[in-house]
């Protein structure tokens, strides 16, 4: 039986995203009271993933529900929840998501903040009907513009100039994993209380890595560089002790076990699709924010030429091949690829 927490030995996610604040003596508060609107998000949105498996007899998507509410699709509810808790808080000038093509803008009646919120609300969704981790992942970016409306400038930004990024995972238990450039720090809800308490403080990945991590039912798709670079990994050649495979299919929930357990994950540039020649994975909200985490964790991110984190973003969809994890073996498959993929081309512009 587990006993219910003791109050002198927890800290919770506000009292922990408060002590952050006092790095910043000119801090205002808006990214500390920012940073607990997506947690309490992240609690709206896995009581609903909770009840995902009980769709058939609550009602599907598209469906009216007993309420007379339309039950929505997940991913939407949780597009919808990130946004309806931010859009009025006076702490955003304008909000990306994945779900939306343009720029979420601030409604004109509620007031405009100096902060700049991307995210991609539920990622990993084609594991809801399979009862598999999927997430939510989250970059935060002090706006540029002076005055009026977020803009496009606002938004596309390199991640280097990044003040806060995370992820919440929905599996087993819930947690939220943050930084904001001093260290990363893992809350898991604790469902008794409702509350994020602090259960990984100050993670590193372990230098010992455990796991390799990519879609291996591409290699036929993939360059002579990413081709070796597995074998590499896999031990095959003879230069490493082998790692061994896990693959989610949620990057959330792959990031996640590679942070930590140590290892990398990559989903490179293949040829499988003339239309996404350069991955699935997007910029803006996937692999600049996860890239932010890593390096704040003693790993590395790179597109496989060059750091994630140095990328000045074109479009707000764009993107990006990622490889993701310890150090040593991200900037390994940037030496493959040096060497046997010259030329190649890295991240890519195509808005889909
Ligand atoms: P879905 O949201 O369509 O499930 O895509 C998830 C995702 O964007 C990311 O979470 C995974 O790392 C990646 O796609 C998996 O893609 P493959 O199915 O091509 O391996």
């Amino acid at each position: 039986m587990i006993n219910s927490p003791d109050p002198s030995r927890i800290t919770t996610i506000e009292r922990h995203i408060l002590d952050e604040q006092y790095h910043y003596p000119e801090a205002t508060g808006a990214l500390t009271n920012l940073l607990y609107d997506l947690a309490l998000a992240g609690k709206i949105i896995a009581s609903r993933i909770t009840r995902a498996g009980l769709i058939d007899i609550l009602g599907h998507a598209g469906v009216v529900n007993v309420q007379g509410e339309e039950m929505m699709k997940l991913d939407e509810f949780a597009d919808h929840t990130i946004i309806s808790l931010h859009d009025h808080t006076g702490r955003l000038a304008v909000m990306v998501s994945e779900e939306h093509l343009d720029l979420i803008p601030i409604p004109e009646r509620y007031p405009l903040g100096k902060y700049v919120l991307l995210f991609d609300p539920l990622d990993g969704s084609s594991n809801i009907d399979f009862n598999v981790s999927i997430g939510t992942i989250f970059a935060i970016y002090r706006r540029i513009t002076e005055e009026g409306p977020g803009t496009l400038a606002d938004c596309l930004r390199p991640g280097h100039e990044m003040v806060a990024a995370g992820y919440i995972i929905y599996g087993g238990s819930t947690m939220l994993v943050y930084t904001t450039g001093h260290g990363v720090h893992g809350f898991t809800l604790d469902p008794s209380v409702g509350e994020f308490l602090l259960s990984h403080p100050n993670i590193q990945i372990p230098q010992a890595p455990k796991y390799y991590s990519a879609n291996q039912g591409y290699e036929l798709y993939w360059s002579a560089g990413i081709r070796r670079y597995t074998h590499y990994l896999q031990g095959s050649d003879g230069q490493r002790k082998r790692l061994l495979l896990r693959y989610v299919g949620s990057l959330v929930g792959d990031f996640h076990r590679t942070l930590l357990s140590g290892g990398v994950f990559y989903y490179p540039s293949d040829t499988q699709d003339p239309h996404k020649p350069h991955g699935k994975l997007r910029l803006l909200y996937e692999a600049a924010p996860l890239a932010f985490v890593a390096e704040q964790a003693g790993g590395y991110a790179s597109d496989g030429t060059r750091n994630i984190l140095d990328i000045q973003p074109e479009s707000l969809h764009q993107r990006t091949p990622l490889f993701i994890g310890n150090r040593d073996l991200v900037e390994k498959a940037e030496e493959f690829i040096r060497e046997y993929d010259r030329g190649q081309p890295t991240a890519e512009t195509v808005e889909s």
